[in-house]
């Protein structure tokens, strides 16, 4: 990806500050969302704001599959929230995700959650992200670095945080190195 690629269809004169989520539940989950935190950093446009603890997560949803790590990362953004979702769909491809089964074990997966204030309803990117919510897996790492961070439905992650189910299943991780 170029520069003048990037911007090809961005004409903003300051940076949108957007949340992503990450998770990973197969191969090295601690390397890959490493790996895929170090390739946000290089977007060209996108400065890296913070990025969340690392979090062991109950799996979601309706197939069984191993514990996951999930963080959260906020960025300042130059790119369009197309051009975003493209880069992440970029970092997934470039750690060899595999797209099988819908909502199953994967080495990596990074969503847009917000973006600005903006709601985004297109084909391939509905921002906010639609479920987020209501999932402790994205919103405890969320709260964590921006716990304002606008949720689209007029409640900060913080807020969604006091009624959000299923949180006692999310354990920070605390690494010795
Ligand atoms: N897409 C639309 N909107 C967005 C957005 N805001 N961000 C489209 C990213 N992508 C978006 O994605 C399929 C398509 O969604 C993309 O090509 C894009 O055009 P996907 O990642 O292949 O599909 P998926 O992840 O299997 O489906 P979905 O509905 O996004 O799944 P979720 O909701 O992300 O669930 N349990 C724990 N503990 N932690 C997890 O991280 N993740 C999942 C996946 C299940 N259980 C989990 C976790
Ligand atoms: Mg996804």
């Amino acid at each position: 990806m170029t520069l003048s690629d990037t911007h090809a269809d961005t004409h903003a004169d300051a940076p949108t500050r957007c949340a992503l989520g990450l998770g990973s539940n197969l191969g090295d989950p601690r390397a890959n969302l490493d790996a895929a935190v170090r390739l946000i950093e290089q977007t060209p446009g996108t400065t890296l704001v913070a990025r969340s603890s690392d979090y062991r997560t109950p799996p979601w949803g309706p197939v069984p599959q191993d514990d996951y790590l999930n963080i959260c990362v906020v960025v300042d953004t130059y790119l369009s929230p197309q051009e975003l979702l493209q880069r992440c769909l970029g970092v997934e491809k470039e750690l060899g995700r595999v797209r099988d089964i819908r909502w199953g074990p994967r080495i990596i997966d990074v969503d847009v959650l917000i973006y600005g204030i903006r709601k985004v309803q297109e084909d391939n990117l509905d921002v906010p992200h639609p479920r987020m919510g209501d999932r402790a897996f994205v919103l405890i790492p969320l709260a964590e670095i921006w716990p304002d961070a606008p949720l689209g439905d007029g409640r900060t992650a913080l807020e969604a945080l006091a009624t959000c189910p299923d949180q006692d299943g999310v354990v920070r991780l605390e690494y010795a190195d």
